[in-house]
């Protein structure tokens, strides 16, 4: 039987269990990254480890999501994270010179190789047919150290291309429409895998915004063939050498087929606040438009940002409309700049952004109450742009860049003629001056790490109890994000090291009263439902409920990073055997799991009681080996420590 393009890479990094779907596999790791914002506290856990110098081939740590300095501490972090690197052997990516994603697939990503990301966004590198996931930090510092990752060995999801994509309709239409399909959850303990031969008119790019939105289905990755295209994308980054061909056996078996002809999708947009609730933009048009932002990992390549300056040359954004711009990288600015198409946007009247995450993970630009925002970003969760009402669609460089001229949602077909050729330069400006190599072995004794007053200690913990007695003090409804258990934006983000004091703004979006009753109970169990923990790879939606004194989340599923990283942080994560059971649970019930960790070891089935209620109510550990003694030794820091 052949093998699809993912299982031919798992097979090949395959160091523990067998290839058969729905169980835990180990693979080897090739390649990490970290960004700032998890990136911190990723390398306290690499440290709490004792390892001298990373085992990867290549692990690079990026600055790109905390670059607003209005106090010490994110300049304090760049700091620290500089130091670590060149200590340890990591490239460090200073501040300016790109988003994680953008810069990884420009200059380190390699077709073939593994690569975990302390980002949920890491799987862009599929797009280069990397098998690229986003882990915990404390996965990414495992990795780093030379250890196993573990995933579930997923199902593959095909998505068949056919045709070729119309003029002004763009890649950002086709991961709309895999999500219109699929929704949110729809690919969880999947991976999706793209073929057929509409795939040959994708460029590198293109395919890297559809890889990097598979993460808003909740993917394990997403990948592409590394075909001729990705060739022709290597060499003009001067890494023809990192070549390798991978495609899929011709009878390779999938375990679901998604057809989609591209010459039949239309403009699209996310609409608020899910990256799943599609609307053809023309069912929008004529609304009105406050804000149009461009950029983030998903849509701010060379390419990307070239059409939206043709679009944008020679006109004036829209009177009420506010249009900023991030490049993702430095080598798209710098490019840009010099071919003179950054005077173009400048011209246009666009607040031109430092090539960073920016609005997307609502470190400024927030919109205006109730505003209505464009956005060529992934994410459209609640409250994520920093206004609590704002209302933000997720779209194309295109549809965002017409809708910033005309100051309504319009349809790029509608608007503009042909579409003028865009192709990829021949060669792009190659200057890695913003990258920082570590210290040879010789030299890194010498280097100090430099720590800031904003870092404290990591919380405590505690193995897995023989029972456990607490309070549901939060009851939660479907797809909860990790935005709402552990927000982020511009006041919150700069303490991502600081987990007490995050700790107040824990679900601030859903009860503000949630982190004082849940110190106040010392011990607690929260109920959700479905696709629980669903966006963000943060660890910190984990630690800083540890901290809380969170001890259980009983939900109807959960998304694989978050699970993982519950895990990680030593919080048993059960599932409701029958979903209508979540209807029994009242928020403030008091919940009790008699001898659990006797069911957990010996693989009893486990039964909670709802003492208020007086009733029984069956629901499921489902846990590997290997994550029944993380749990019993209070976390995955603790069982690295023991085991090595
Ligand atoms: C995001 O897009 O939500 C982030 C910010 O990049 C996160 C990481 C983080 O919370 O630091 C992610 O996607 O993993
Ligand atoms: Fe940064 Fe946004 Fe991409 Fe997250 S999704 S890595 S915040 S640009």
């Amino acid at each position: 039987m052949g093998l699809t393009i993912a299982e031919k890479i798992l097979k090949n990094h395959l160091v523990d269990g067998e290839m058969i779907k729905g169980t835990e596999i180990g693979i080897k790791i090739d390649q990490t990254l970290t960004q700032d914002a998890t990136g911190t506290m990723a390398y306290l856990e690499f440290e709490a480890m004792g390892v001298d110098r990373v085992k990867t081939e290549r692990s690079v740590a990026y600055i790109d999501h905390n670059t607003l300095q209005s106090g010490f501490e994110n300049a304090d972090d760049h700091r620290f994270i500089g130091s670590i690197a060149k200590k340890h052997g990591i490239y460090f990516s200073r501040p300016g010179n790109g988003i994680c994603h953008q810069v990884h697939l420009e200059r380190f990503g390699i077709p073939g190789k593994t690569l975990i990301g302390s980002d949920s966004h890491t799987p862009t590198g599929g797009g280069i047919g990397m098998f690229a996931c986003g882990a915990g930090g404390l996965d990414v510092a495992v990795a780093m150290g030379g250890g196993t990752y573990y995933i579930t060995c997923p199902e593959i999801v095909n998505v068949k291309l056919t045709g070729k994509l119309s003029s002004w309709v763009s890649a950002k239409d086709v991961i709309l429409e895999v999500l219109r399909i699929l929704t949110v959850k729809g690919g969880v303990g999947k991976v999706i895998e793209y073929t057929g031969e509409g795939i040959a008119s994708l460029s590198v790019p293109e395919r890297a915004t559809i890889t990097n939105m598979g993460a808003e289905l909740g993917a394990t990755t997403s990948i592409f063939p590394s075909d001729e295209v990705t060739l022709e994308f290597l060499k003009a980054q001067g890494r023809e050498a990192d070549w390798v061909e991978i495609k899929a056996d011709s009878d390779a078996v999938y375990d679901s087929v998604v057809e989609i002809d591209l010459s039949t999708l239309k403009p699209a947009a996310a609409c608020p606040h899910s990256p799943d609730n599609i609307k053809p933009i023309a069912e929008l048009a004529g609304q009105k438009v406050d804000q149009v932002c461009i950029g983030s990992c998903t849509n701010s390549s060379y390419m990307d940002l070239m059409k939206v300056a043709t679009i944008l040359k020679g006109k004036t954004c829209h009177p009420d409309v506010s249009l900023a711009i991030a490049p993702g990288s430095k080598q798209v600015f710098q490019m840009l700049a010099e071919n003179g198409a950054l005077a173009d946007l400048i011209a246009s009247g666009a607040r031109i952004l430092e090539c960073a995450c920016g609005p997307c993970i609502g470190m400024g630009q927030s919109p205006n109450s109730k505003g209505v925002s464009l956005r060529t970003f992934n994410r459209n969760f609640e409250g994520r742009s920093g206004t609590a009402d704002g209302q933000i669609y997720l779209v194309s460089p295109e549809t965002a860049a017409v809708s910033a001229i005309t100051g309504v949602f319009t349809d790029p077909t509608t608007y503009l003629g042909e579409m003028p050729e865009f192709k990829l330069p021949e060669q792009f400006l190659i200057q890695d001056n913003m990258i920082e190599p570590p210290a040879t072995p010789e030299q890194a004794d010498k280097v100090e790490i430099l720590r800031g007053p904003n870092i404290k200690p990591f919380p405590v913990t505690t193995p897995l109890a023989d029972s456990i007695e607490a309070q549901a003090v939060l009851k939660v409804g479907d797809n909860i994000t990790t935005d709402h258990i552990m927000p982020a934006g511009a006041k919150i983000l700069p303490y991502r090291s600081n987990i007490p004091y995050l700790s107040q703004f824990c679900f601030a979006v859903c009860d503000t009263t949630f982190p004082e009753r849940a110190l106040k109970a010392e011990k607690s169990i929260i109920v959700g439902g479905s696709n629980y923990g669903q966006g963000s790879s943060r660890e910190h939606a984990a630690l800083v409920p540890l901290y809380l004194g969170v001890k259980v989340v009983l939900v109807k599923s959960f998304a694989r990073i978050h699970r993982s990283n519950l895990i990680n942080a030593g919080i048993l994560p059960l599932t409701f055997e029958h979903e209508a059971d979540y209807d029994l649970i009242e928020q403030g019930d008091y919940l009790e799991l008699p001898n659990l960790k006797d069911c957990i070891v010996g693989d009893k089935p486990v039964v909670l009681f709802d003492k208020t209620k007086g009733i029984e109510i069956p629901v499921n550990a489902n846990l590997s080996g290997r994550a029944k003694d993380i749990l019993l030794a209070g976390g995955l820091l603790n069982y690295t420590k023991q085991n090595s």
